[in-house]
């Protein structure tokens, strides 16, 4: 019963549509995460924020936790509670495959310097690394804040603060507005695109997913969930 050529096409387009990751600031600790991401033109990185009070910053390569020299983008600061995740979100969207290294720009404790920096779309030549990044930001003093306020992204509406139990103590979070639970099978009936993913990397360890998520936007997204239900019904 199962239609394979919408089926596949309905693969492929997917494959098209932008995909918007997610990236938790400071959910563990001084860290972005994931803290490196291939993406593509017009996918979105959306950071969202955890308790302390963080910032997302473009920064430049050779001269780590200081602003890009021109464009990129600054969130401002995030004050966030404990035990809750901030109900704003700031949005940044990819214009092209150039590397980008970000780093958060909190001075009180030095959040770019003990870690929280991370990368889109990183080459192979040792400085435009998260490893190479991360070699400059150790010895880095005080991290920059660009003047004035946020630029280069939009701030929107968090569609999910629920805290997980785990890290709940007195939980009464905002109830989750996200109703995806597609995922995975849409993952099921994708190839993941060798350019686009993200990984996530602290003291050598490495966990790599390769991103296939779509934007749900998309008629074929439905297909493509009927699709994989067919194919686990038979
Ligand atoms: C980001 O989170 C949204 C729900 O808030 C989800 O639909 C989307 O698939 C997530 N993106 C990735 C790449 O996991
Ligand atoms: C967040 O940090 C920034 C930069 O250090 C500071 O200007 C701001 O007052 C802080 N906000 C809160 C609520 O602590
Ligand atoms: C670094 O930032 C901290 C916190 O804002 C501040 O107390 C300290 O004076 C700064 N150090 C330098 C060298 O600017
Ligand atoms: C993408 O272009 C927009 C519009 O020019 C700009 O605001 C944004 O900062 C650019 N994104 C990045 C990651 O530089
Ligand atoms: C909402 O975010 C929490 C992490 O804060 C995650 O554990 C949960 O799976 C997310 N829920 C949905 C529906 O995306
Ligand atoms: C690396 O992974 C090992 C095994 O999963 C774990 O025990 C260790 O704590 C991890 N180290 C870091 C820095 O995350
Ligand atoms: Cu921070």
């Amino acid at each position: 019963m199962v239609n394979l050529s919408s089926f596949l096409i309905a693969g492929l387009a997917l494959q098209a549509q932008a995909i918007v990751f997610n990236v938790s600031v400071g959910r563990n600790g001084l860290s972005f995460e994931p803290n490196e991401i291939r993406a593509a033109k017009d996918d979105i990185i959306e950071f969202r924020f955890w308790p302390k009070n963080h910032s997302v910053v473009a920064g430049r390569f050779n001269e780590p936790c200081v602003p890009a020299q021109a464009g990129g983008f600054y969130s401002g600061f995030f004050p966030t509670p404990a035990d809750t995740i901030n109900p704003q979100v700031f949005r940044v969207r990819i214009n092209n495959s150039d590397p980008i290294v970000f780093y958060c720009s909190q001075n009180n404790g030095q959040h770019c310097k003990n870690g929280m920096y991370g990368i889109i779309n990183p080459t192979q030549n040792g400085v435009t690394t998260l490893s190479g990044y991360g070699a400059l930001a150790r010895q880095a003093g005080n991290a920059t804040s660009p003047a004035g306020g946020p630029f280069g992204g939009q701030i929107a509406a968090n569609p999910n603060t629920s805290v997980p139990p785990s890290s709940s103590t007195t939980s009464s979070a905002a109830a989750s507005s996200s109703t995806s639970s597609r995922t995975g099978s849409v993952t099921a009936v994708t190839t993941p695109s060798p350019t686009r993913g993200t990984s996530t990397s602290a003291g050598g360890n490495t966990t790599a997913t390769a991103n296939t998520a779509p934007n749900m936007g998309a008629p074929f997204v439905g297909l493509a969930v009927a699709g994989a239900a067919a194919l686990f019904l038979v």
